[in-house]
């Protein structure tokens, strides 16, 4: 079976586990890194020299780095569906996933540590307000993306939609003040279709921690 290695609140195990759901294939989670630990044994590392999160052992087939598992599960079980058969869909659905790890992810990272996992007495606010302001034209250029598409390949869900997807519950959810952004009503009406499917209810749109 397959296993899917990372604790349930790391984004790039949630890509993951989406993923597995979304294929409709059977897995067991197994809680490593973070409190949990684990990710610094000779065990774990022997699979992922890493020492991170996620990694996968499908039925003796190691793999670790979000988004070549999420592609290897979409190719495996999802070919037409989550993984475009057509090599231009393909194209345009791994710029967002690689643009999410390259371009969204720096800010997003600052202001989920300094909201979530930052104790308010500690807070660099200064720090926060200019991730707030300097990523908000990023999740725009999405919401401009989204404009007459139901998803960020167009009418049909994809893996380009998952680590997006992962990260905009986040943008959605953080405590910061919001009321000088722009709207991103597109982002907002993808958003609610994303909650509308139950592996994004029980593996990402969770409580943020
Ligand atoms: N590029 C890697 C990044 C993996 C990564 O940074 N994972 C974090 C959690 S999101 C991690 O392992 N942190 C250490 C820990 O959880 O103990 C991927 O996408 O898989």
């Amino acid at each position: 079976m397959l296993k899917i290695y990372g604790r349930v609140n790391s984004i790039n195990v949630q890509k993951v586990l989406w993923a597995a759901s979304e294929c409709g294939v059977g897995f067991e989670q197994v809680d490593v890194g973070g409190a949990f630990g684990g990710n610094d044994q000779p065990w774990y590392q022997a699979m992922n020299p890493n020492g991170l999160v996620p990694t996968i052992d499908d039925d003796g087939y190691v793999l670790w780095e979000s988004h070549a598992v999420v592609r290897y599960l979409a190719a495996k079980h999802g070919a037409g569906s989550l993984w475009p058969v057509d090599p231009s869909e393909r194209g345009e659905a791994d710029r967002w996933m690689d643009w999410q790890q390259t371009t969204l992810q720096t800010g997003m990272t600052t202001l989920f540590w300094g909201w979530v996992r930052t104790p308010a007495a500690q807070r660099d606010l200064s720090m926060l307000e200019a991730a707030r302001l300097a990523t908000a034209p990023l999740w725009q250029r999405l919401n401009d993306h989204l404009a007459g598409r139901e998803h960020v390949l167009g009418p049909a869900f994809s893996m380009g939609d998952i680590p997006v997807g992962a990260m905009c519950h986040r943008w959605l959810n953080l405590p910061f003040e919001r009321a000088d952004l722009p709207e991103q009503p597109h982002l907002r009406s993808w958003y609610d279709r994303l909650c509308q499917r139950s592996a994004y209810r029980a593996h990402v749109a969770v409580k943020l921690t």
